[in-house]
């Protein structure tokens, strides 16, 4: 008993990354979903939890609030060391960091639902011009991406090495949320290896949305 509740959404890209840790862990917890489609995270309660209004968060067994998925990530790792999700040395844990931030802070917050909401509301975006958009930020990252992770001999089977770290994390949410966005991976043949070589583990299958009690 692990006295750890994730407040989180089926679909959320930072969610599905720290579920995926969680369960690399075998950290149990209790799941907490917030409707982001109905303004959940924006409710009076979830703000005291959280008062930026975004998931996930992780409220410890003490109650003390943890925000923001890669200080979660690793805070659990810190915390829970084995398996390890960044490697021993300094220089190559600035690695997996840059891949993981490239896809956390260089497409999430651009591609984030709110951002897409505030296309539609104040700049009258429809479907079709938000998974442009989507698609398109996306593509910024993917194809330089693509070209660090297929360039070094680091790239085992994983984003670095032989097992998953933080930036395996990321990329697997990443891609699996691009598939409602209809984004091309044929351009990006490494990524799209990595992604399956994730998928065909269960802690990271377990934490796809439509394993989710919330999912729809
Ligand atoms: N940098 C934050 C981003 C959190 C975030 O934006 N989460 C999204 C779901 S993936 C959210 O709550 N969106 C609500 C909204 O856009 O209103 C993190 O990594 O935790």
């Amino acid at each position: 008993m692990t006295g750890l509740t994730l407040h989180n959404y089926f679909r959320s890209s930072t969610s599905i990354p720290l579920r995926a840790a969680l369960n690399l862990k075998g950290l149990g917890y209790t799941y907490v979903a917030h409707h982001l489609r109905k303004s959940e995270q924006r409710a009076a309660g979830y703000l005291t939890v959280n008062p930026q209004g975004l998931v996930p968060s992780l409220v410890l067994a003490d109650g003390t609030v943890l925000t923001q998925s890669l200080a979660i990530i690793e805070y659990i790792d810190e915390t829970h060391p084995e398996p390890p999700l960044l490697p021993a040395g300094a220089v190559d844990r600035a690695r997996v960091r840059a891949l993981a931030y490239a896809i956390a802070c260089e497409i999430h917050p651009l591609n984030n639902l709110r951002v897409l909401a505030r296309l539609k509301s104040a700049f009258g975006a429809d479907e079709e011009a938000t998974s442009l958009w989507f698609r398109h930020w996306v593509d910024e990252t993917f194809a330089p991406l693509e070209t660090l992770l297929a360039g070094d001999p680091r790239t085992g089977r994983f984003c670095h090495g032989g097992s998953p770290g933080l930036a395996d994390l990321c990329l697997y949410a990443q891609v699996v949320n691009n598939r409602r966005f209809g984004v091309d991976m044929d351009p990006y043949p490494t990524i799209a290896r990595i992604f399956q070589a994730c998928a065909d583990i269960p802690a990271f299958a377990d934490a796809a949305p439509e394993r989710q009690p919330d999912a729809e």
